[in-house]
């Protein structure tokens, strides 16, 4: 079993609901344990500044899929959601990434984790030092990349 971590984010419409829906997607999965779920942070917009606030968490899962299956359930969820794709970095339902599948380094056309903006985004090291502060990520505790970003603007749930 591989150790991983999936960051949930979204925007539009009932996105609590959306988590839930998500999270029970994983519990019931028979290759996924979910270990440890963060609260939920209601976050301001980064990248594209001109949309609503989101709502942010985090999940600690094992699993014995591959890096790559588990990406593929993640797009599986957020299909499921009713996710529609249209701006990068723009209004979505809900967007499931994964943040780092055990302590591997990977990146190709489909996939790059750890997740290459992860330790410079508040609303993923938030949720993330409530529950693995010590994990560690490009070269730094999670922990301590959080107390260098701008953490200001976000309120948990
Ligand atoms: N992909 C590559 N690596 C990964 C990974 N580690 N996890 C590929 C998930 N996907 C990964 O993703 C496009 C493709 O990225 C996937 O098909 C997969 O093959 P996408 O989710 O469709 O594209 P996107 O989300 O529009 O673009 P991007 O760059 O992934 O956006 P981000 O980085 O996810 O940012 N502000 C707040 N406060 N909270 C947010 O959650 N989210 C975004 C989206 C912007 N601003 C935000 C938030
Ligand atoms: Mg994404």
């Amino acid at each position: 079993m591989t150790r991983a971590y999936l960051a949930l984010g979204g925007n539009v419409g009932d996105v609590a609901q959306a988590f839930r829906m998500s999270l029970a997607t994983l519990r019931a999965h028979d290759h996924v344990n979910v270990l440890q779920e963060s609260p939920i942070y209601r976050t301001p917009p980064w990248g594209v500044t001109e949309q609503p606030d989101f709502l942010n968490m985090v999940a600690e899962i094992e699993t014995d899929l591959s890096a790559h299956d588990l990406l593929d359930l993640c797009l599986e969820i957020e299909r499921a959601s009713g996710r529609v794709r249209e701006q990068r970095w723009g209004p979505r339902t809900i967007d499931l990434d994964v943040i780092a599948y055990g302590d591997e380094i990977i990146s190709d056309a489909r996939l790059s984790v750890p997740h290459p903006h992860a330790h410079e985004r508040a609303f993923v090291l938030a949720p993330l030092a409530d529950i693995a502060p010590d994990m560690m990520i490009a070269g730094k505790r999670v922990r301590d990349w959080l107390a260098q970003v701008d953490a200001s603007g976000l309120h948990r749930l």
